[in-house]
């Protein structure tokens, strides 16, 4: 299981690397990158918010889960949808964000080989929200400012009453 970097950490807002080596490092990644999301319950997860700043999301597709590396948006309709969205490193608030409501996916499997795939709903709202975070953007960096300076707050609330310090301090005898 990965750690979850978390706001405000900096790494957040760093723009990741594409990768260039479709090698057996890539593969474990993809698989930790993968289990970490799952353990959590997350729908898709950014290898930023773990620690490395490379071009790879995994996102949660119904039954199975898609890893798309270098993914990048090559067409988006102009009609816009919007979902309560939240999101693994800004845990405990939840907001609603305008996003395209269709889109075309331009990516790599773990291999290397070249994908093309359309999506929309969650799913495609999903992977516009992961592909955001390569680039160093939340989903609060989409609100006004005071929508975001309050749930900054509020997450940073949630962060310290479920930091397990709070539970470490037990007295020894
Ligand atoms: C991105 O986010 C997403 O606050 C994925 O306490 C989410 O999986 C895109 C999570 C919704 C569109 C709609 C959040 C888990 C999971 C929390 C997630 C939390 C525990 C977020
Ligand atoms: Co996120």
């Amino acid at each position: 299981m990965l750690d979850i970097l978390t706001y405000p950490d900096p790494q957040l807002t760093k723009r990741s690397e594409p990768v260039t080596e479709f090698g057996q490092d890539l593969a474990d990644f993809i698989h930790e990158m993968t289990e970490t999301m799952l353990k959590t319950r997350g729908i898709g997860l950014a290898a930023p918010q773990v620690g490395r700043l490379e071009r790879v999301i995994v996102v949660s597709g119904g039954e199975d889960v898609l890893a798309l590396v270098n993914p990048e948006i090559i067409w988006r309709e102009d009609k816009t949808c919007s979902y309560s969205e939240g999101c693994l490193s800004v845990p405990g608030v939840y907001a609603e964000v305008d996003r395209s409501s269709k889109i075309i996916v331009k990516a790599q499997t773990f291999e290397g080989e070249e994908l093309k795939i359309p999506a929309e709903g969650l799913f495609g709202v999903c992977i516009q929200h992961e592909i955001d975070h390569l680039d160093g953007k939340l989903f609060i960096d989409h609100l006004s400012r005071m929508k975001r300076e309050m749930l900054a707050r509020k997450t940073k609330k949630y962060q310290k009453r479920h930091s397990p310090r709070r539970y470490s301090q037990v007295p020894t005898t």
